[in-house]
């Protein structure tokens, strides 16, 4: 167990296969933004869904909080090697609009009101594995951590998890998005360590 400082062995056993390699965990919730907050307020946020010929579907925050609501307690994992456990998010699920958008596509861009987007196949964003989030431990979703709402994709590491989302645009071919032009892998599976191009 390389990698842990002694004071984690007790944690790092209670969490017994649920810590991806090269991971530690933290009880700290981390900020990482590429730049600065966007601050949206909810009267003025909106969710669309756009497929590869143009089709798309617009929700309000009003329309959007009054779908069918989830309550998801999953692990998240960040590339710079924290883990948290047990997080507690409320919100609604991708199957649930993307199934409102037809599509043939295999990927989807996520796009934000900070600019940032990052990609992923289609089949990541359903199966009931990926939110659309608003509330994380019960309260309104902190801006800095992606407020009004955020993507939640907790089986991929955590920049896959667009803050602040706008958008979903599906596409026929895959787009490599902010971090996944820098050098970051395309794909991203913690339990594979797809941290960068190479991996
Ligand atoms: N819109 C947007 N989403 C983003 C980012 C960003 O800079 N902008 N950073 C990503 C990265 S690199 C990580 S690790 C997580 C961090 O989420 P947190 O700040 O809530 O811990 O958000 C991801 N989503
Ligand atoms: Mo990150």
């Amino acid at each position: 167990m390389s990698g842990f400082s002694p004071g984690f062995r007790g944690r790092t056993h209670a969490f017994e296969g649920r810590l991806p390699p090269g991971q530690y965990p933290t009880e700290s919730f981390p900020v990482l933004s590429a730049g600065p907050t966007p601050h949206v307020p909810t009267e003025d946020w909106s969710l669309t869904v756009t497929s590869e010929t143009g089709e798309s579907r617009t929700w309000s925050w009003e329309e959007m909080t009054a779908l069918p609501q989830q309550h998801p307690t999953v692990d998240i994992h960040c590339v710079t090697r924290w883990s948290k456990f047990d997080t507690r998010w409320s919100g609604v699920g991708l199957d649930t609009l993307l199934e409102q958008v037809e599509s043939d596509a295999g990927f989807v861009v996520a796009e934000s009101y900070d600019g940032y987007t990052t990609n992923l196949p289609l089949e990541d964003l359903t199966g009931n594995k990926a939110w659309l989030v608003h509330s994380f431990d019960g309260y309104p979703l902190a801006p800095e951590h992606g407020g009004p709402a955020r993507l939640l994709i907790p089986h991929l590491y955590f920049w896959k998890s667009a803050k602040w989302v706008r958008a979903l645009r599906f596409t026929t071919e895959n787009e490599p998005g902010f971090w996944e032009s820098a050098g970051y892998h395309d794909h991203g599976d913690p339990w594979r360590e797809q941290r960068y191009w190479n991996d």
